[in-house]
């Protein structure tokens, strides 16, 4: 028998909790697979700053009903992806699984952010505030390398903290925490594995890469019948 799976939490400030190994190995294998499937309906594709057209360092693609893009003209969500116009491909069961147990929020998501990360890819500091419901967590999950998060306040200059992700740690940011800014600093080089047995790192990501998955709730639910 394998032994029980450690579950651990830390609230690193109010309303943002770190869920270290949430994905074990086997249900990052898994995963990774589900996100491989759907990359050949939605490939991702790098997407450009708003205005300037500057290309992000990370490719994106996304997984439901609706996806987060980013081009010349602007943010938004939207139900296709941008330079084949497919639907987005479903969001992986073990990802709809992690959101019921972690995010407290009575809806399902609606999507899928999947954020692909070179050794030198990394993103600024900023807030998400494109979804209608501010009241639902955003949920991440991360498999491959590890990555410097950065996290701070409400306010661009409020002060900010660091801490490290890694490959199957649950990060849930909601409530207090909902509008903070944040960002990835650089993603860490792989540490020498005495045993030669490190992460087992997805077939689609580059050498020394991460993946991100963030689960967002974008439209208000419609009311429950109970409600
Ligand atoms: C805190 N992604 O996709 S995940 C993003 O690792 C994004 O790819 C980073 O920031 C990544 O928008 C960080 C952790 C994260 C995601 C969303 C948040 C932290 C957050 C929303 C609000 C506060
Ligand atoms: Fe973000």
């Amino acid at each position: 028998m394998a032994p029980p799976v450690e579950r651990v939490s830390v609230e690193l400030m109010p309303g943002l909790i770190l869920h270290p190994g949430w994905l074990d190995g086997p249900a990052r294998t898994r995963l990774a697979a589900d996100l491989a499937a759907g990359f050949s309906v939605a490939p991702p594709y790098r997407p450009r700053m708003p205005r300037t057209g500057r290309p992000f360092s990370v490719t994106m693609t996304n997984c439901g009903p609706l996806g987060w893009v980013s081009d010349i003209a602007g943010y938004r969500y939207q139900a296709h992806h941008p330079e084949t116009g497919a639907p987005w491909p479903a969001i992986p069961e073990l990802a709809l699984r992690a959101w019921d147990d972690l995010s407290g929020y009575p809806a399902p998501p609606e999507a899928a952010l999947v954020n692909l990360y070179a050794a030198d890819a990394r993103m600024g500091l900023h807030q998400d505030r494109d979804e209608a419901t501010l009241d639902a967590p955003v949920l991440s999950l991360s498999l491959g390398a590890s990555a410097l998060f950065r996290y701070g306040g409400t306010s661009r200059s409020d002060p900010t903290r660091s801490v490290r992700l890694h490959a199957g740690d649950a990060l849930v940011m909601g409530g207090a925490a909902r509008l903070v800014h944040h960002g990835i600093d650089r993603i860490l080089p792989r540490p020498p594995d005495l045993l030669g047995a490190g992460e087992a790192m997805p077939a689609f990501l580059p050498p020394d890469g991460r993946c991100n998955l963030t689960l967002r709730r974008v439209t208000r639910p419609e009311p429950s019948p109970t409600a």
